[in-house]
């Protein structure tokens, strides 16, 4: 009941926003399956598209896609994919707008300095972490599910390459379940930001250290850690009841089958950032590019552990939304 009079308090802090000039109209459309899971205080559990478009080629990233909702609503929670189609906020995508998605070509990599640019001009986007943690908060779906966050890149002390979703998990009391950053970039820059930023790491399971995305271990360990899904769940309602509005990110390991041998990635990755250096690739391209390059050199095998590590999150975050939901009513 008190989470019912919160969740009325803020609605209506935003609804008074949007009175205050901007005309009555929420700046994002819900699907019918996500308005319906709203109305019935069911949980839900957002997801990004930049995987989608920018992540994974066609067709593996239509079929994740769809297997990762899959896997959610068979736990008990609705998945919420968040994109921006023809410049319109949309969360929860319709089997059509998903299968659109997932091979339209110059759809937008959408971070937070690119939404409004894309509302505007009518365009396609798809919304990276940050991009979609707006998005979740803007509608008050307070749990996120993706692969990997994006962080300080290599040699990001001097050039200054350092994702904005770390700044956005820093702003948002969204609790993000990942599989920690990839070791494209500098995991022990990355955690350091996250703790400038107020963001509470744990890793998730049975082990503290913090996981490499393709493999388990990255050689840190994450500051803190929670054993299961409703240790998770407790943690984002005791840090809303305190009203933080910094973020969360839950660190889940990739399932050990699945893991990948750490020589070969990194020689991979050591090649892909070369290649990524020689034909001069910057800004919002370097990330894709390299996760593309790294999937050619592995033969596919990064891909395939990709596949599985989301699965996996979208296990664990369903059941965190499901906790969650517990512990609010
Ligand atoms: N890491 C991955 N897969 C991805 C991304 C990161 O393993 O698809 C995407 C996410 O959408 C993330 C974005 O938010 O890349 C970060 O991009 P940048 O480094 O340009 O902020
Ligand atoms: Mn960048």
């Amino acid at each position: 009941m008190a989470y019912l009079a919160k969740y009325v308090s803020r609605g209506s802090r935003v609804a008074a926003f949007y009175q205050r000039g901007y005309g009555t109209a929420t700046p994002f459309v819900f699907s019918e399956e996500v308005r319906r899971a709203k109305a019935d205080g069911k949980p839900i559990v957002a997801l990004e598209s930049t995987i989608i478009t920018h992540g994974m080629p066609y067709p593996q990233n239509l079929e994740t896609a769809k297997q990762v909702e899959n896997i959610i609503r068979e736990r008990g929670a609705t998945p919420a994919t968040i994109a921006i189609l023809k410049g319109q906020l949309t969360i929860g995508l319709s089997p059509d707008q998903l299968s659109y998605l997932a091979q339209a070509k110059g759809v937008v990599k959408a971070s937070r300095r690119d939404l409004a640019l894309i509302a505007a001009a009518k365009l396609d986007g798809a919304t990276t972490v940050a991009g979609t943690i707006i998005a979740a908060q803007l509608a008050d779906i307070p749990v996120f599910v993706t692969g990997g966050i994006g962080g300080v890149h290599r040699h990001g002390e001097v050039t200054l390459d350092v994702s904005a979703d770390l700044n956005e998990l820093g702003r948002s009391n969204t609790l993000v379940v990942c599989s920690g950053v990839k070791s494209i970039l500098d995991i022990g820059r990355t955690l350091e930001y996250l703790e400038t930023q107020g963001v509470c790491v744990c890793a998730f399971g049975e082990s503290s250290d913090f996981p490499a995305f393709y493999t388990p271990r990255s050689g840190h360990t994450a500051p803190h850690r929670v054993k299961d899904a409703k240790e998770a769940a407790r943690l984002l309602h005791a840090a809303r009841k305190m009203q933080l509005t910094s973020g969360t990110v839950v660190a889940v390991p990739i399932p050990q089958e699945y893991a990948m041998d750490d020589k070969k990635i990194e020689e991979a990755i050591t090649r892909a950032l070369k290649e990524a250096k020689q034909k001069g690739i910057f800004g919002k391209e370097v990330t894709p590019f390299i996760l593309a390059a790294v999937a050619k050199a592995t033969g596919g095998a990064s891909l395939n552990a990709n596949i599985a590590l989301i699965k996996n999150n979208a296990r664990v975050g369903a059941d965190i939304a499901v906790e969650f939901k517990k512990v609010t009513n």
